[in-house]
């Protein structure tokens, strides 16, 4: 096991429980890939947005392990008024804040508006952005979707949380948005690749396959509570908060297998 699943996910749950913060499922599903995003592949260049902004606990969590915020003050802050880790991430408190989240849906055409900008004045760099499986139920995100595929716009990298879950329910009860995804994308002009999104190194791979003049797609599988048997795959796990038993539960999987 990567010792980082490790690490980042005990700091979260430490977190969580300090600060009575919800979203831990959230957290937990999209943690291995940001982690993989910031350690890996992110460059000088590059830009990247949390669109699904209910994570930024996860976000400042592998800022902090980048050293570019301080991690003592994101636990002795987080959450406060007026403090500057908010509950969703601000541009207004943190300069590592690309755009301020949080309202769903907003992220991607964002991202697609940057990606154009790129392409327009021949900037460096590609755009990044991370949505939720239930942000595809916006119809925002498929008209900035059709606008990035229909422009070329081939510095924009979409990853998709896809867990299956949503706040209070599953994908197939919305919008099956999981059924033939890759077609779907394919659809609108983009290439288009699978991934596990708890698999060490994978992202770093999946973007190393992006070719040509088409925006890349990567649908990460992912389960939301990863790391925590008892609430992995839950509805629930989307408003629950870290307790002390989840600590014992995880420091007993994981402690032993750490090498
Ligand atoms: C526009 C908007 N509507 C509703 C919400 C409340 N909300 C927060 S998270 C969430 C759904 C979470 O499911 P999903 O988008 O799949 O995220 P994940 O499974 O990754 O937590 C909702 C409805 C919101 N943040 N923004
Ligand atoms: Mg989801």
């Amino acid at each position: 096991m990567d010792s980082s699943f490790f690490r980042l996910r005990l700091d979260l749950l430490e977190l969580s429980l300090k600060h009575q913060a919800h979203h831990l499922g959230s957290c937990l599903s999209c943690l291995d890939l940001l982690w993989q995003l910031y350690d890996r592949v992110l460059g000088q260049d590059d830009e990247f947005i949390l669109s699904k902004g209910h994570a930024a606990m996860a976000l400042y969590l592998v800022l902090a392990e980048k050293k570019l915020i301080d991690k003592k003050d994101l636990f002795d802050h987080f959450g406060k008024d007026g403090g500057i880790f908010l509950g969703h991430p601000s541009t207004r408190h943190l300069k590592n804040i690309t755009w301020s989240t949080g309202a769903l849906g907003q992220g991607l055409g964002v991202a697609a508006g940057r990606s154009f900008y790129k392409k327009y004045y021949r900037r460096q760099g590609n755009v990044f952005v991370l949505v939720s499986d239930g942000e595809l139920n916006c119809g925002s995100s498929w008209e900035a979707i059709a606008l990035a595929g229909a422009q070329k716009l081939s510095s924009l990298v979409l990853l998709v949380d896809l867990n299956g879950l949503q706040g209070i329910g599953e994908d197939a009860e919305v919008f099956n948005v999981g059924e033939r995804i890759l077609e779907k994308f394919q659809c609108f002009n983009w290439q288009a690749i699978l991934i596990d999104g708890h698999a060490p190194e994978v992202l770093e791979r999946a973007i190393a396959t992006k070719e040509g003049d088409k925006p890349l797609v990567i649908i990460a599988r992912t389960v939301k509570g990863k790391g925590l048997p008892s609430i992995e795959n839950k509805v629930a796990c989307h408003y629950q908060h870290a307790t002390q038993p989840m600590i014992e539960e995880f420091k007993q999987l994981y402690e032993t297998k750490l090498f």
